[in-house]
């Protein structure tokens, strides 16, 4: 009302004294949000805004990026010089590029003469630009030709890569944010939107406001999801497989399913019929502690909704049968004709902000651009345009991360080159992880801070540049091409991982013949030429075209779809030959290891909103670390009671691998047989976790897995703390 509008206080916003807003994509969650650091008169990063006429976030930022342009103030831990020492027990020694450089290359050749080329072995990451990812696989590939080459994204998107690629014959999220304005029923498994993907739930939500549809939400814990969701299915961990397998199975009973769309677009349906008619819901409810009518209202929610789409992430994924669960989502969506249109989808939501980039690009898990080490012609197209002979490359993919962890036990691997990622965190068995690092004979880190812990093992450190002192693309859930502009300069002497990839290829012969441009935006030219006419379709774009569109998806051609495609799959037809997706009968196999007498306890864990995994950033910037400072685990408050064990106290957890002392937050958030740890917290719930392999994908079961569960004195707990401080 007028009369009270002069009384209120005004919302100041503090005027930063920003000169000059520059153009970028969050570096935290795969989201993609388009991001604008603001500089002031001096070149300094002082601000973070939401871009507003982005489709992604449409101005809003979570409080990750909000605060993101601290990071470049932030610089405890930063590597600001190369370091080298020349026992792993030695102190580090800060050293010139040229003599890193040096010793790193004459150790990957001295290991390869030794023990065979692929007796070094390089792991990166899902947090560096495509055309960095691009260079290191050209690196990897054709001129180091190691085949035990792969990425962190074994922790978190193979499933999801093999499922697709089992399904459809080819990886690639079919779907988009915009399926929300499209849909009637929205199913999602283990996945925790509103934390780990604020914005992307934000866009969900502002479509809700306006129509009305069922929200199930599919995890064994309460989260902040589930309390929003219509339905809340609290499945019993690990067993997500029976509970899709009896939705199939009614959807199938009850004639729900497109018969007309299974026969023009699919293979393998009787197979699959058969398989999912031992599924009945009763059956089915014994295992996977979902009651025979929920699944019946679900299956028919699901089944007779004119378009239906399932998301998923970790819950899925990080699962002995992780692949089998995606497989089974797009059984289900395959069954009811929901690919390819508009809310009809499996969409998997993905983790790292570049996750995508380096499936599409590094060449991990075979060569550029969806092309297969198995593929002949594949393998011949690249070398010729490398200029490279194809008797270089295997012809099979080497091992996955969670292989070439182990192979250094035995004696298979002997050097190791890890590049934007912190195993001795986020790898599941600590102890063993530790035991592991130490037997290499060279190990050279590369990451953005000297403080990351798996540092303390290596000989070599690289100081990289983080995000926005790089240039660069990210691609985001949505297959968005997003663009980070150069902000601001490398801190102190760190240089941009297209750098330091450039400068080793450099000390090979072979990489010395080859032609590695220097520029992001001369990669990007490469990444065009190679992906014309396929798929995977970045011909359309540049990166003044993808700053203007604030992102452009793929497939991007000039003629055909030149501001990009929303959805794969809409013509029905898939990259399998024939054209036909394949159904296929996924039998349930509960290899887990489950909570018994010793070990009374279900250990998950995941994330929280305020911290990016092993916190190497948010742990220093104050707005993310002073809300989640502290290891802590959720348990339910009858469960603590009946150990004696008080709310803000400490407990210690034992695994049959580990230990850790955590503080009790108590919660109904979580069941009486199970606790959540955040896994952001160095020697913590990695040290208890066991991490089985999924069989097609090699992705570790991090979230179940059994413990024990006692008090532990204050006196336990600040030793414990003493442990967990960074040690450098
Ligand atoms: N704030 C923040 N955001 C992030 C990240 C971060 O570190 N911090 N990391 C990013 C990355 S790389 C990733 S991969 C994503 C991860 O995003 P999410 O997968 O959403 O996050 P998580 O907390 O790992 O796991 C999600 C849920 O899986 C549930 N779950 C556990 N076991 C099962 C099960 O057997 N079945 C089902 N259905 N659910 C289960 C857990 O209870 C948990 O609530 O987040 C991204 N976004
Ligand atoms: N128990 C349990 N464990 C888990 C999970 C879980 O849910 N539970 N989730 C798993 C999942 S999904 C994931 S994705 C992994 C993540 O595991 P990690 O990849 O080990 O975790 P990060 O802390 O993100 O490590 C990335 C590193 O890259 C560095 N970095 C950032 N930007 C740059 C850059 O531009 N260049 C270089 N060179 N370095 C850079 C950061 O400083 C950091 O040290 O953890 C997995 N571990
Ligand atoms: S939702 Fe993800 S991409 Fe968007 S601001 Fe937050 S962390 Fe960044
Ligand atoms: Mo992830």
């Amino acid at each position: 009302m007028l009369f009270g509008r002069n009384k209120k206080n005004p919302i100041t916003i503090a005027d930063k004294g920003v000169t000059e807003w520059r153009y970028a994509t969050c570096g935290y969650c795969s989201t993609g949000c388009s991001i604008e650091v603001g500089l002031d008169a001096e070149g300094e990063p002082v601000a973070s805004r939401g871009v507003a006429d982005a489709d992604v976030n449409r101005g809003k930022l979570c409080i990750k990026g909000i605060f993101e342009h601290e990071l470049f103030r932030k610089t405890a831990g930063r590597g600001d010089t190369p370091l080298m020492r020349a026992n792993r027990w030695d102190d580090f020694s800060p050293t010139s590029w040229d003599a890193a450089l040096d010793r790193t290359g004459a150790e990957i050749k001295r290991i390869q003469e030794d023990h065979g080329r692929d007796a070094f072995a390089i792991v990166s990451t899902g947090q560096i630009m495509t055309e960095e990812f691009y260079t290191l696989g050209k690196l990897a590939r054709g001129v180091i030709g190691t085949n035990n080459y792969d990425g962190n994204t074994t922790l978190c998107m193979s499933s999801a890569v093999s499922g697709y690629k089992r399904s459809f014959g080819s990886d690639g999220p079919p779907g988009c944010y915009d399926d929300f304005e499209h849909t009637d029923c929205l199913l999602a498994f283990g996945s925790n939107l509103p934390e780990q993907h604020p914005i992307i739930y934000w866009r969900l939500q502002q479509v809700r406001e306006q129509r009305k549809f069922p929200i199930i939400v599919v995890d064994p814990r309460v989260t902040q999801f589930a309390q929003n969701a219509d339905i809340h299915l609290p499945v019993a961990p690990g067993t997500d497989l029976v509970l899709l397998n009896a939705l199939a199975h009614v959807i199938l009973e009850e004639g729900l399913e497109d018969r007309a769309w299974i026969e023009a677009h699919t293979n393998g349906y009787d197979e699959f019929a058969g398989l999912v008619e031992q599924y009945d819901p009763v059956t089915a409810s014994r295992i996977c502690g979902i009651d025979e009518d929920t699944i019946r209202n679900v299956a028919r929610l699901y089944g007779k909704a004119g378009a239906a789409m399932t998301i998923w992430t970790m819950g899925i994924n990080q699962s002995t049968h992780g692949s089998d669960g995606v497989v089974a989502i797009n059984n289900l969506n395959l069954i009811t004709g929901n690919i390819g249109k508009p809310g009809g989808s499996s969409l998997s939501i993905t983790g790292q902000c570049n996750a995508m980039g380096t499936r599409e690009w590094s060449s991990c898990s075979g060569l550029p651009g969806y092309r297969a080490l198995e593929n002949e012609q594949d393998r011949q197209d690249i070398a010729a345009f490398w200029g490279i002979d194809p008797e270089f490359f295997p012809e099979k993919r080497g091992m996955f991360m969670t292989d070439i962890l182990p192979a250094i036990e035995t004696g298979q691997v002997k050097g190791l080159w890890l590049i934007a990622t912190n195993p001795m965190t986020s790898m599941a068995n600590t102890p063993r992880i530790r035991k592991t690092l130490e037997k290499l004979e060279f190990l050279v880190v590369q990451d953005a801070y000297r403080d990351v812990e798996t540092n303390a093992y290596s000989h070599v450190f690289l100081p990289a540049a983080v995000w926005a002192e790089k240039e660069g693309c990210f691609t985001n859930t949505e297959r968005r091409v997003n663009l980070i502009r150069n902000v601001c300069e490398p801190h102190g002497e760190s240089r941009t991982d297209l750098w330091i990839f450039n400068q080793v290829a450099r000390r090979f012969e072979q990489g010395r013949r080859m032609n590695f441009p220097e520029t992001a935006e001369g990669v990007f030219d490469e990444l065009k030429e190679l992906s014309k006419g396929r798929m995977l379709d970045y011909s359309g774009m540049s990166y003044d075209k993808i700053e203007t569109n604030r992102g452009i998806q793929w497939p991007c051609n000039e003629d055909t779809t030149p501001e990009g495609s929303q959805r794969l799959y809409t013509d029905g037809v898939f990259q399998y030959p024939g054209g036909k997706a394949k159904l296929i009968a996924l039998p349930f196999i509960d290899n887990n290891e489950h909570p018994d007498a010793d070990y009374p306890f279900w250990l998950n864990s995941g994330r929280v909103v305020e911290h990016f995994h092993t916190r190497t950033r948010t742990g220093k910037v104050g707005n993310a670390n002073k809300f989640s400072p502290t290891p802590y685990m959720e348990m339910n408050p009858d469960a603590a009671a009946e150990l004696g064990i008080g709310h803000g106290s400490y407990a210690r957890l034992t695994s049959r691998r580990g230990d850790a002392v955590v503080m009790v937050q108590c919660t109904q958030r979580v069941s009486r047989d199970m606790v959540f740890v955040p896994f952001h917290y160095h020697e913590c719930v990695n040290r208890l976790s066991l991490g089985l392999l999924d069989p097609h994908s090699r992705q570790p079961a991090y979230k179940q897995c059994a413990v024990h569960i006692e008090a532990a004195d204050d006196q336990a707990a600040a030793a414990e703390r003493n442990r967990a401080a960074r040690a450098f």
